[in-house]
């Protein structure tokens, strides 16, 4: 739970080492090789915390998370600026292939191997070969949108369109835009809206989101394609799918989560993220007894012989983000120190 901006990494002098080791890792990652991908990420993060140039094996070797063949790695990294075994997996077509198919939006491990096992290559294979759900479809046509950085100017853009709609059916309802524009990034991979309503339960908030503002947003042509909804009538909460700003082609993927008021501390916090910061502060919660989700904090559930749970844990607090780090022991970390 250190402090963290993201900003150290071009300072670092073993920046070249950790982005060859990072291309490594997402590599393991994407062939879902678990716990390589977990011993890259512990060397990596190790590593980000010298101040001086790791040059030798030897040198790497005393660094802790770090064994003996990562430790060859790092070497042959500065010795040659380069790492064979990663440009070996660069030649491999297969390789290509999943890294571009993964980048389809909702395509995972299993889907994007299932096409490669079939013989498929190509962004085109998929389209004039494969059997696509409509949200394929989308993902594929749309790769490039959704691979393009949203502005933070574009960001408000959104914000703004949003928030006045809402605001037209219910000015009560408070709209919070997380993810990494509350972190304060320059940019942004899609917008996340935080959307609550106080005095209200989730049926009012889900009716008002789902029934009247999104229909009349598609009507307006600033949404453009509902990939994953809950409906009004289901306890869902969410909304996932495309929008376009005034004047432009490019799509980009938009959320809006429906939050129950009380709620709003623990959503912030996971909502806000990133997910590694989430992964540690769940980790935290975990150590101390205690478990941290989406909708608050928890005491630790009470489990069984067979570790099957017996309770669901006491509600400590949701409401206030301040107080869940208190309970939790941590320092309060705004929004932009939450970037691991
Ligand atoms: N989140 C998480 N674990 C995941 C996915 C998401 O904890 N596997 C949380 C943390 C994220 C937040 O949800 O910050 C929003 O998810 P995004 O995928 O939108 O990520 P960001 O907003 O952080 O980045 P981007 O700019 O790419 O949208
Ligand atoms: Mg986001």
């Amino acid at each position: 739970m250190e402090k963290h901006t993201g900003t150290e990494d071009e300072s670092n002098p073993n920046a070249r080492t950790i982005e060859v080791l990072k291309q490594m890792m997402d590599y393991y990652d994407r062939t879902n090789e678990h716990w390589k991908t977990i011993a890259y990420r512990k060397a990596i993060a190790a590593l980000k915390k010298r101040t001086r140039k790791i040059t030798t094996k030897e040198e790497a070797l005393a660094i802790p998370f770090i064994g003996s063949r990562l430790a060859g790695k790092i070497e042959e990294i500065v010795f040659t600026n380069r790492l064979r075994r990663l440009e070996n997996t660069n030649f491999d077509s297969a390789d290509i292939a999943l890294q571009l198919f993964l980048k389809i939006y909702g395509v995972g491990h299993s889907q994007a191997s299932l096409w490669i096992n079939q013989g498929h290559r190509t962004l085109n294979d998929l389209l004039t070969k494969a059997t696509l759900t409509t949200n394929q479809k989308i993902g594929i046509e749309h790769i490039d949108d959704f691979a393009t950085r949203i502005p933070r100017d574009e960001v408000e853009h959104h914000g703004r369109i949003v928030r006045n709609a809402i605001h037209k059916e219910d000015p009560a309802i408070e709209i919070t835009i997380g993810g990494s524009c509350r972190r304060g990034a320059p940019d942004s991979g899609d917008v996340d809206f935080i959307i609550t309503k106080p005095d209200a339960s989730m049926e009012t908030l889900r009716t008002i989101i789902l029934d009247t503002v999104i229909p009349s947003l598609f009507q307006h042509h600033y949404l453009r394609h509902a990939l994953a909804s809950s409906t009004a009538r289901s306890d869902g909460s969410k909304w996932h799918g495309c929008a376009t700003l005034p004047g432009s082609k490019i799509w980009h993927r938009i959320d809006f989560l429906l939050v129950p008021h009380a709620e709003m501390g623990a959503a912030l916090i996971y909502f806000t993220g990133n997910d590694i910061f989430n992964r540690s502060i769940r980790l935290l919660a975990s150590r101390k007894g205690m478990r941290l989700n989406q909708r608050g904090l928890w005491t630790d559930v009470l489990r069984g012989g067979k570790r099957e749970r017996m309770t669901q844990g006491a509600l400590l607090e949701s409401r206030d983000e301040r107080k869940i780090f208190g309970l939790l022991g941590v320092p309060w970390r705004p929004p932009e120190h939450r970037v691991c």
